[in-house]
C-alpha cells in the first residue's frame, strides 16, 4: 500500500468552463420531457446534478476538465448512540404548566430554556464523504458540450467533444450493487488519460490498494461534546480497457485507456441508532468485490429493471412547449411567464426521482437535503425536522406510487418509539413514546435549539400520519398490523400528558407550541395550539380505526373516543381566520405572514377540514391563508400549494407554483431552494402538483379537484388513491376526458367529478372506466 498524504479540509474546486457550443448528439434528444440538460459544467454544488440508490450518492459537476463527484453516504453522521434528556425536566414540568396556564409566556420560556432543554442543546449533523476528482489534463478546443440526467435511466451524462475526438461519461448510482458506476468512453482508442484522487473536509486518510484502488478510511466528527464514534471508508476502484494505469503519489493515473469503468462504494460502522460495531472495510470489499465481476452493460441492466419498476408506475403528460427545447436552467427562468406546464411535469417527475434516490429500504429515510450534503455541518445539520419538513418529503410518496421509499421513514419511527419512550419516560413521567421536533440518526428525541422551536411534543404523533397512509393507500392488513404498536404508544403519550385547560375544560397539550410563530406575549410556548389538536384527532381516530380492525383493545379504545371528544376544536376568530392557538391572538401574532402554516394542518395533509365536509372551516382556513400570503420559504411555499389544491383553487396553486419554480426557489439543477438548499421544497410541490390531479380521502376519490387553467390538455397514468386503488385520467380543454380505475386488493369508493358521483365496487385487479371509447 501506498501512502498518500492525508488532505484536510480541502479548498473548493474550481471547475473549468468550457467554450461555445450548445448541441451535442449522444445522450437523449434536448426536447425529451423526462431529461434536466445543461450546456455547460456546474460552477457551484446548486448546479451539479444528483445520482444516489438510497445509501450512496454523489453530485456530478461534468467539468471536461475537473470532474468532480461529490460522495455521501447516508449513515455518516457525526455523534455516536446519546441520550439528551434532560434530567431536570420531570420536576419543572407542573411549574412550567401552571405558568402557562396564568398566562406568564416568557416566564415559562425561561424555565424551559433552564430545566426542560436537551443535552446538548443541538443534535447531530448529516456529513459529507468528501470528492472523488478527475483530472482529465489536457482537454483542449472543447465544443459540443452537454451534460443531463435522464429520470428514466436514472443516469447521467457529460459529454463534450476535444480535439475532434468525441468524449462521453455515464454516471449511475445501482442500488442492486450497491456502487455508483462512472464509464469514460471516447470514440477513438487510447484517447482517456486522467488522474483520480480522493479529498474530504472530514478527519480521513487517503491510500492507493495496488495500482487501482484509491481508499479513504475516516471518521465520523464531534459535535456538541458527543464523540464521534463512527469509521467509514470509501473504496474506488479503477478498470482500464487498453492503455496504463499506476497509483501514484496523489493517486491513480491512467494514461491512453480506450474505456474505463470506475466503481464506487462507501459505508460506516453504523448498524442501528444503538449500534456501531459495523466494519466498513469488509462492506465495501465485499460490494467491489461481486460489483467487478460484472460488465457496465450487465450494471446498467440491473439498475434499470430496479429504478425502472419503481419510476415508470407513474407517467405524466402536461403537454409539450417551445421552452422544452433550451436548458433547464433556462427553462426555470421562463417558468413564470406560464407557457412551459411540461416544466412542472419535468419538477413532478424529478421529485420521485429524488424520492428513488434518496429513500430506500434498509437505508435512511431522506433528510432535510435528501441524501446530498457537501460539508461537515450544513444547514440545521441536514437532519430531520420533523414539525414539517421530514412529513413533506413523504407527501408524494404514497399517491406517486412508491411505498417502498417510505419504508425508512416506517424503520425511523419504530426506532424512535424505543428512544422516544425513554424520553416519554424520564421527562415526562409518561407511558408510550414522543419526539419532539427534530430527530438525528441516533433518534434522539428530547426538545432542542431553545423553547420556542423545541418545546413542540407532537412530531412523532405527526410521523404517524404517514404511517396511516401507509395502510390507507394499500389496504393491507399486514401494514396496519406493523403499525399499530406505534400508534398506540404515540397515543399513550398523550392520554399521559393532556392537561385539562381552565377555562374551557378541555384536553390540551401542555406546554407546546404552534411551530415556530411567535404569539403576542412574547414567547411561542402555549397550551393547545390548533395544530397539535387536529395531529391528535387524526392520531386517536386513526388508532380507534386500526385497533377496531384488529379487534383490539376494546377499552382503549374508549379512552381514547372520551380523549378526542374532550380536545380543543378548531376555532373561527374575528377576522373569520382559523385561529391559531386557543386563543384569537393571530392578527397580534409575532409574524402574521409566518412561513409555517401549522394550523392549516387539519385541511392540508391532516383532515379536519374539508370543502364539502366542513365548509365554514375551510372558509375560514382559506383566510388564513390569504393573511399569510403566498410567497415564503420553498417548503412553506410548497405547502401553500397544496393548501389551495384542497380549497379546489388550481389557478392559485398554480400561481404560488410559478414562484417556487422559479430561480428564487428553484436552484438551476432544480433543487429547492429554501434557500439554502432543502429537499422538502422539491417533495412538496410534487404533492401539489399530484394533489391537482387527483385527491383521495378513504371513501372517495376525486379526479381534477384543483386543475389549473393553464394546463388545458394532458394525462396522468398510475397515481395511487387511498383504498388501494391506481388511477389513470385524461383531460381536454380543462375538461376530463376519460379515467380509469383499478383496484389493487378489491373495495367500493365514490369517484367525484365537479359535481358529478359514481359509486364504484370492484373486485381486486377490476378496473371501472369513465368516460372515453
Ligand atoms: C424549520 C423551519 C425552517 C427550516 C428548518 C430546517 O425550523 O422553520 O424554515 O426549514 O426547519
Amino acid at each position: 500500500m501506498k501512502k498518500l498524504p492525508t488532505i484536510l479540509n480541502c479548498v473548493a474546486l474550481v471547475v473549468a468552463g468550457v467554450g461555445g457550443a450548445t448541441t451535442a448528439e449522444a445522450g437523449p434528444a434536448n426536447d425529451h420531457a423526462n431529461v434536466l440538460w445543461y450546456d455547460q459544467p456546474a460552477a457551484k454544488w446548486e448546479e451539479a446534478l444528483p445520482v444516489g440508490n438510497g445509501r450512496i450518492a454523489a453530485m456530478i459537476f461534468g467539468g471536461a476538465n475537473l470532474e468532480r463527484l461529490q460522495l455521501n453516504e447516508g449513515t455518516l453522521w457525526a455523534g455516536g448512540p446519546y441520550n439528551p434528556v434532560n434530567p431536570e425536566a420531570k420536576a419543572a414540568l407542573p411549574q412550567i404548566r401552571q405558568l402557562i396556564n396564568e398566562a406568564k409566556y416568557g416566564e415559562a420560556a425561561r424555565l424551559i430554556s433552564a430545566k426542560v432543554m436537551a443535552r446538548p442543546l443541538g443534535q447531530m449533523p448529516y456529513q459529507t464523504v468528501g470528492d472523488l476528482v478527475l483530472n482529465f489534463t489536457g482537454s483542449t478546443n472543447i465544443t459540443d458540450y452537454r451534460r443531463d440526467l435522464d429520470l428514466d435511466t436514472a443516469t447521467a451524462t457529460v459529454s463534450y467533444t476535444s480535439d475532434g475526438i468525441r468524449y462521453t461519461r455515464e454516471i449511475f448510482a445501482s442500488a442492486p450493487d450497491n456502487v455508483i458506476v462512472v464509464r469514460l468512453a471516447a470514440d477513438k482508442p487510447g484517447s482517456i488519460s486522467f488522474t483520480a484522487g480522493l479529498k474530504t473536509p472530514m478527519t480521513a486518510t487517503v491510500e492507493t490498494d495496488g495500482n487501482d484502488t484509491l481508499v479513504m478510511r475516516g471518521k465520523g466528527g464531534d459535535a456538541g461534546g458527543v464523540k464521534g464514534e463512527l469509521k467509514f471508508q470509501a473504496r474506488v476502484k479503477v478498470m482500464t480497457k487498453g492503455g496504463k494505469i499506476a497509483a501514484e503519489s496523489a493517486g491513480l493515473s491512467v494514461n491512453n485507456a480506450d474505456e474505463v469503468m470506475l466503481l464506487i462504494t462507501a459505508a460506516t460502522s453504523y448498524k442501528k441508532f444503538d449500534d456501531v460495531s459495523g466494519d466498513p472495510e469488509s462492506i465495501v470489499q465485499r460490494q467491489l468485490a461481486a460489483a467487478e465481476r460484472k460488465s457496465f452493460d450487465e450494471l446498467h441492466a440491473a439498475h434499470l429493471a430496479d429504478y425502472q419498476a419503481l419510476f415508470r408506475r407513474v407517467a405524466i403528460d402536461l403537454g409539450r412547449s417551445d421552452a422544452m427545447k433550451l436548458p433547464t436552467d433556462v427553462r426555470i427562468q421562463h417558468f413564470a411567464e406560464g407557457n412551459d406546464p411540461p416544466l412542472a411535469a419535468l419538477y413532478y417527475q424529478f421529485s420521485r426521482y429524488l424520492l428513488i434516490s434518496s429513500s430506500r429500504p434498509g437505508g435512511q429515510p431522506a433528510a432535510l437535503q435528501g441524501l446530498w450534503n457537501n460539508s461537515k455541518n450544513p444547514p440545521w445539520g441536514g437532519k430531520y425536522t420533523i414539525n414539517i419538513n421530514t412529513e413533506m418529503n413523504y407527501w408524494p410518496a404514497e399517491s406517486g406510487n412508491l411505498a417502498e421509499c417510505v419504508e425508512p421513514l416506517v424503520g425511523m419511527v419504530n426506532d424512535l418509539t424505543i428512544t422516544g419512550a425513554r424520553t416519554a419516560r424520564e421527562m415526562y413521567g409518561a407511558r408510550g413514546w414522543v419526539v419532539h421536533h427534530n430527530t438525528d440518526l441516533w433518534r434522539a428525541s428530547a426538545p432542542i435549539d431553545g423553547p420556542n422551536w423545541g418545546m413542540w411534543p407532537s412530531g412523532g404523533a405527526w410521523l404517524c400520519l404517514q404511517l396511516w397512509d401507509r395502510y390507507a393507500f394499500s389496504g393491507d392488513e399486514a401494514d396496519l398490523k406493523r403499525i399499530y404498536p406505534v400508534l398506540q404508544g404515540a397515543s399513550e403519550f398523550f392520554l399521559d400528558t393532556l392537561q385539562e385547560e381552565p377555562k374551557h375544560k378541555w384536553l390540551v397539550t401542555n406546554p407546546s407550541l404552534s411551530p415556530e410563530n411567535g404569539h403576542p406575549f412574547g414567547a411561542a410556548v402555549c397550551a393547545g395550539p390548533t395544530m397539535d389538536m387536529q395531529i391528535l384527532r387524526d392520531l386517536f381516530t386513526n388508532t380507534i380505526q386500526a385497533a377496531e380492525t384488529l379487534g383490539v383493545d376494546e377499552d382503549f379504545r374508549r379512552q381514547l373516543a372520551a380523549a378526542r371528544a374532550r380536545l380543543a376544536p378548531d376555532q373561527i376568530g374575528a377576522a373569520g381566520q382559523l385561529q391559531e392557538w386557543l386563543e384569537d391572538w393571530d392578527l397580534q401574532a409575532k409574524d402574521i405572514h409566518h412561513r409555517h402554516v401549522s394550523h392549516l394542518y387539519g385541511l392540508y395533509p391532516g383532515r379536519d377540514i374539508t370543502l364539502r365536509g366542513t365548509p365554514e372551516l375551510a372558509a375560514a382556513a382559506k383566510k388564513s391563508l390569504e393573511i399569510r400570503g403566498d410567497r415564503a420559504t420553498g417548503w412553506a411555499t410548497a405547502w401553500r400549494i397544496c393548501l389551495w389544491t384542497h380549497l379546489g383553487d388550481g389557478d392559485h396553486a398554480f400561481e404560488i407554483l410559478k414562484f417556487l419554480l422559479s430561480p428564487e426557489r428553484t436552484y438551476p439543477n432544480m433543487f429547492d431552494a429554501h434557500p439554502p438548499f432543502q429537499i422538502d421544497g422539491n417533495f412538496g410541490g410534487a404533492a401539489g402538483i399530484a394533489e391537482m390531479l387527483v385527491q383521495s380521502r378513504v371513501g372517495e376519490i376525486e379526479l381534477l379537484p384543483a386543475l389549473p387553467k393553464a394546463w388545458t390538455s394532458g394525462s396522468v397514468k398510475g397515481l395511487r388513491a387511498r383504498g388501494a386503488f391506481e388511477v389513470d385520467i385524461a383531460w381536454r380543454d380543462g375538461a376530463l376526458v376519460e379515467a380509469t380505475l383499478r383496484s389493487l386488493k378489491g373495495g367500493s369508493t365514490r369517484l367525484r367529478y365537479g359535481s358529478v358521483t359514481r359509486e364504484v365496487k370492484l373486485a381486486k385487479g377490476e378496473t371501472y372506466h369513465w368516460g372515453g371509447k
